[in-house]
């Protein structure tokens, strides 16, 4: 045997005994519960991230390789919503002589503790709450025993309780009653998801059925999971109250009780001999001949890989004929699965192929040298004029949406925010709390999938479209916009590039914060939650009528102009020199861009950047200054007016010493953390000598060292992120500085390394191989998306989805059929703006002609 065999060998038996000898559920290494088919986890992931119940913690199932089950947990609602309370972990004790896992959680606003025990016991696990003090009086028959199904994964799925049967809803149509919001268990920070219409009431659910023991999905052995307990369980549709919410099955904590209130046994079906279809992770775009060309086959860790696979081509009659066949290589396991490659880089006959791989056959794909012409057409057609703000946006038959926030923003009150903003107690302004600022409704970009501005972002998109086109020129025109009318139509030319277009839009907003604010607001966002979660018309979100607090909510004055409804949109203000810095910086280069196309916007572009870069330094560096320096935004601000020099330039990341302030020099950065600051170091080549560039050179082949790194730290090749937001933003980030690395040294990083992003990017990566860019050549372009029509399980083309996000210990995850993960499925103007010069570099690298 060779080394390698004897090592799969070794690999194979170690991998058998733990999983496959007994049927039984064991608890594993990683601290999970593990049968073949069947996960159990227990808080692995707990509710700590940004924003409450984000659908990805307490007690877990992942069920033959999805993870269709989550949420379990004491909760307080019957379908708790995104900012319902949620439990802090207290404690988390894995006790492997008895197969138990116990977490502790509590509620701080209600004082309120309880402990959860899961234990294996055969095929099952039982799930108990103990009580060390009985249920608070104020949440007596409002806290249980909760645990969530995913309604793609479970809708027209039948289900039995008590021997009664039942079918899922695809859509919401339970029942409801409603209730005193006296009753309702408080929210997040005290915010409102609903607005009651002046009822004074909330709505709850009603149970679907109700009974003791429940057969979920009793038509299909991989979904199938059966509940039996002595307690009542009430099975629940969540979507009842948002479209965001998941089957949820509960049983209400009993009242006055101590020690162990309820069990439940719970088991996941696991069909017998389970292994999960091998993922042939591959390019949805397709390759250009002469690129490198290699699938990465991601397999369960009990499948045993095939010796080879096999290239087949499709021909122009429509008969199939194979192509190439070559070796399987073995990567090696990484997290949970087993990772081998197939390499058919020799296939350069431009053609339609497919990979077969045993008996796994993927999509069709192309070989052909213009694959990557269209990459960028999705995003800059269609995604961002729709993203279009304070604008009337149309497309042939359809209407986006109508112009939106036509009562402006008003002048944000000191709150804290629940999309992470803070005003601060004062205003940094001339406005009174609740005064009209003038003049904020013009220009700018949504946020993502919700339709706030965060200048900051806003400030990125600006700058990212100024970088595509000082760098590419791009001359494309699909667009009309006509400021003065507020209209913008898809597909139709207007004699006018459409990014210099994006440049004006997004600086009419942003300058307009300058003039009329004094300084540049942190965010202009909803003033209330429930206009917040909005999924709908941008137009409808709030009455476009003036608020007016003598009126009664919802009244309407005479004239027709005011409401008493407070759904107007607010400016936050508390004053960022530092975020000023950085808008002085786009003010600069848009000046720069505009002028010759609307020279009154580079005139007022110009005078503001003079001020607030004034205003600026001399707020930082006033002793007293309670505005610490950041050195990105100066660094940032000496990029974009093109004032860096080499010596004293500072990172992107990088802070100033402690000790004396003194900003590291480029060098010093890049001596340090070459990853980090080389793009910094690239984009100021076009302002430099030949000696600069010579310099450089030694960090450049530090760079390329670092990106072959990733090949032996992951089967993919590129930064894979482990965060709470999956990673697309760190690999767009990756791939531009490989481009440019490339492009200013060819010598040194090979034309072979820019594909490995667009391999990720479109399809060659964990869990499935949908193109996570709704993009313009895919062959199979992820379905849904966390934007603003995610109700309707759609996407707006031209997307970018975070990509996988990880969820402890071992998972990584993207669902298709389910948008409402933003961490995995929510494109943002900062990231597809950010893709827009990745997806150019690299039309630029592939076919030098194209851009012009
Ligand atoms: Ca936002
Ligand atoms: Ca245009
Ligand atoms: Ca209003």
């Amino acid at each position: 045997m060779k080394m390698k065999h004897v090592i799969m060998f070794l690999l194979v038996l170690l991998a058998v005994p733990s999983v496959s000898k007994a049927q039984d559920l064991q608890l594993n290494d990683r601290e999970y519960f593990e049968r073949q088919g069947v996960n159990v986890l227990v808080f692995s992931n707990s509710f700590n991230g940004g924003f409450n119940d984000e659908k990805n913690s307490g007690i877990e199932i992942i069920h033959h390789g999805v993870r269709t089950v989550q949420g379990g947990a004491v909760r307080l609602n019957n379908t708790p919503e995104q900012w319902d309370l949620v439990p802090r972990m207290t404690d988390r004790k894995v006790d492997r002589e008895n197969g138990s896992i116990e977490v502790a959680m509590r509620y701080d606003d209600y004082d309120f503790d309880s402990r959860v025990i899961v234990t294996a016991k055969g095929k099952a696990v039982e799930i108990s709450v103990y009580l060390d003090k009985p249920v608070p009086e104020k949440l007596a028959g409002e806290a249980g025993l909760n645990i969530e199904f995913l309604p793609s994964q479970y809708w027209l799925k039948t289900f039995t309780m008590d021997g009664r049967l039942g079918r899922l809803p695809r859509y919401a149509t339970s029942h409801t009653v409603t209730r005193p919001n006296s009753e309702k268990p408080r929210q997040f920070k005290g915010f409102k998801t609903y607005d009651d219409r002046g009822t004074n009431r909330f709505i709850d659910p009603l149970p679907i059925e109700t009974g003791h023991s429940l057969s979920m999905a009793t038509d299909d052995p991989s979904r199938l999971v059966t509940i039996k307990s002595d307690a009542e369980l009430k099975l629940f549709d969540g979507r009842m109250l948002a479209q965001n919410g998941w089957f949820v099955v509960r049983s209400i904590l009993p009242k006055g009780k101590t020690g162990k209130v309820i069990t439940w046994t719970v088991e996941p079906n696991a069909v017998p001999g389970w292994i999960r279809e091998p993922n042939i992770g591959f390019s949805q775009i397709g390759y250009t001949p002469e690129q490198p060309k290699v699938a990465v086959i991601e397999l369960d860790k009990l499948d045993t890989p095939q010796t080879t696979a096999k290239l087949m081509r499709i021909n122009p009659d429509g008969s199939t004929t194979q192509a190439f066949e070559g070796a399987i290589t073995s990567w090696g396991p990484y997290f949970k699965y087993n990772y081998v490659k197939f390499d058919f880089s020799s296939v350069k006959t431009p053609g339609v192929y497919f990979i077969q791989y045993g008996k796994t056959k993927t999509n069709d794909f192309l070989i052909d040298a213009h694959v990557y012409d269209k990459i960028t057409d999705a995003t800059t057609d269609v995604w961002v004029p729709i993203h279009m703000n304070h604008m009337y946006v149309t497309e042939g038959y359809r209407t986006w949406h109508g112009e939106p926030f036509k009562e402006g923003y008003l002048q944000a009150p000191e709150s804290d925010h629940f999309d992470l903003h803070r005003q601060g107690a004062s205003t940094d302004t001339k406005y009174k709390p609740l005064e009209l600022i003038p003049g904020l409704n013009i220009g700018g970009f949504f946020d993502a999938g919700d339709f706030d501005i965060e200048t900051g972002s806003n400030i990125n998109v600006v700058q990212n479209f100024i970088r595509t086109w000082e760098l590419f020129r791009p001359q494309r025109d699909e667009t009309f916009v006509s400021q003065k009318q507020r209209y913008v139509d898809l597909h139709r030319p207007d004699g006018v590039p459409d990014i210099l277009q994006f440049i004006e839009h997004g600086t009419l907003n942003l300058v307009a914060q300058a003039e009329q604010i004094g300084h540049m607001a942190s965010t202009l966002s909803n003033s209330v939650l429930d206009n917040y979660h909005h999924l709908g018309d941008a137009a409808s979100i709030t009455d476009g009528l003036h608020y007016d607090p003598s009126l009664k909510p919802y009244e309407v004055s005479a004239d027709g102009k005011r409401s008493g409804t407070p759904d107007d949109m607010w400016a936050f203000t508390t004053r960022n020199p530092n975020l000023d810095l950085q808008a002085a910086g786009i003010f600069t280069s848009a000046a720069r861009v505009l002028r010759g196309y609307n020279d009154e916007l580079a005139d007022r572009a110009q005078t503001q950047a003079d001020r607030l870069r004034k205003e600026a330094e001399q707020l930082l560096s006033s002793r007293n200054s309670r505005f610490p320096r950041d050195a990105q935004a100066e660094a940032d601000d000496d990029w974009l007016t093109g004032t860096g020099d080499g010596t004293t330039q500072i990172s992107r990341r990088s802070r100033f010493h402690r000790d004396n302030r003194r900003p590291r020099s480029l060098w010093e950065n890049l001596d340090r953390d070459v990853a980090r600051n080389l793009q910094t170091a690239l984009d100021s080549i076009p302002m430099k000598d030949d000696a600069y560039k010579q310099k450089l050179r030694p960090f450049v082949q530090k760079y390329n060292d670092y990106i072959k790194s990733f090949d032996t730290q992951n089967p993919y090749g590129v930064p894979i992120g482990l965060g709470n937001w999956a990673g697309v933003n760190a690999v767009l980030n990756f791939g531009i500085t490989v481009n440019y690395a490339h492009i200013y040294f060819p010598d040194i990083v090979s034309k072979d390394e820019v594909y490995r992003v667009a391999n990720w990017l479109y399809g060659c990566h964990p869990y499935h191989n949908y193109s996570f860019v709704a993009v313009v050549g895919a062959t199979r372009p992820k379905q849904v998306f966390y934007g603003n029509n995610r109700a309707d399980f759609s996407a707006i083309p031209g997307n970018v989805a975070p990509g996988l996000l990880f969820r402890k210990p071992d998972h990584f995850e993207n669902y298709d059929d389910w948008p409402f993960l933003w961490g995995q499925n929510e494109g943002t103007i900062a990231g597809n703006t950010q893709y827009i010069i990745f997806g150019s570099a690299l039309k630029n690298i592939v076919n030098p002609n194209l851009t012009k």
